[in-house]
């Protein structure tokens, strides 16, 4: 009897089995490929090139560290801000710094374009396929009465 009803669940089992299969192949994610740089303005130092990915329309962040996770010689470290998400602090243990007024800048270059400064931070950027992006550390620069900093160079 045992043996019987074994039969007759095999192909259900089979076919729910195969289904699922299918499904999960649907929702697989497709990735792109960009260019990540890290420069450094200040010291002037030889600018490493990067071939790094991210899932299609994912994030920045995501990107950075998938780079991390498959790439021993790039590392990066961000804290959170409540208004505007992750803050991108160091890149390969260099760190932007309030007093010395330095900071990891984020630019972007697509294929034959300028360079352009990201108007959002790496929790929102989405890298498009073959894109550059720069991370440039550099220093923010006094307004004229020295008070408040020039933030956001215009593109
Ligand atoms: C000053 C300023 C900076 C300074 C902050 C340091 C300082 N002490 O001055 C510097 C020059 C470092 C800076 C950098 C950037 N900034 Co800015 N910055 C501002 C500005 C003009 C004022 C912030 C402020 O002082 N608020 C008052 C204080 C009391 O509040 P606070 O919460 O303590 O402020 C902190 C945060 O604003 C934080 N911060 C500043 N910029 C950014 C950007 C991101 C993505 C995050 C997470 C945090 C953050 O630094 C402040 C000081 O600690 C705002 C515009 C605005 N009106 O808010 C833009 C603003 C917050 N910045 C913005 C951007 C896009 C950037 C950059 C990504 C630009 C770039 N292309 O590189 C980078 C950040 C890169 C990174 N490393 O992650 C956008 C954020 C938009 C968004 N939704 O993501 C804003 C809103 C300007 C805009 N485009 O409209 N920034």
């Amino acid at each position: 009897m045992r043996g019987s009803s074994d039969l007759f669940l095999f192909p259900l089992i089979a076919a729910w089995t195969t289904r699922d299969n299918t499904k999960m192949a649907e929702t697989d994610c497709k990735t792109i490929s960009f260019v990540l740089v890290v420069k450094n303005s200040i010291t002037g130092a030889q600018p490493l090139n990067y071939d790094a990915s991210v899932v299609e329309r994912g994030i920045l962040l995501g990107g950075l560290k998938r780079l991390m996770d498959t790439n021993p010689n790039f590392k990066f470290t961000y804290t959170e801000n409540p208004d505007f998400g992750p803050y991108l602090e160091s890149v390969n243990g260099v760190a932007g710094n309030l007093a010395e007024h330095t900071y990891w800048e984020l630019l972007s270059q697509k294929e034959g374009g300028k360079v352009i400064p990201l108007d959002v931070g790496i929790g929102c950027y989405i890298p498009s396929k073959n894109e550059k992006i720069i991370l440039n550390f550099t220093k923010w620069s006094e307004s004229a009465d020295g008070k408040k900093p020039i933030a956001h160079r215009m593109s």
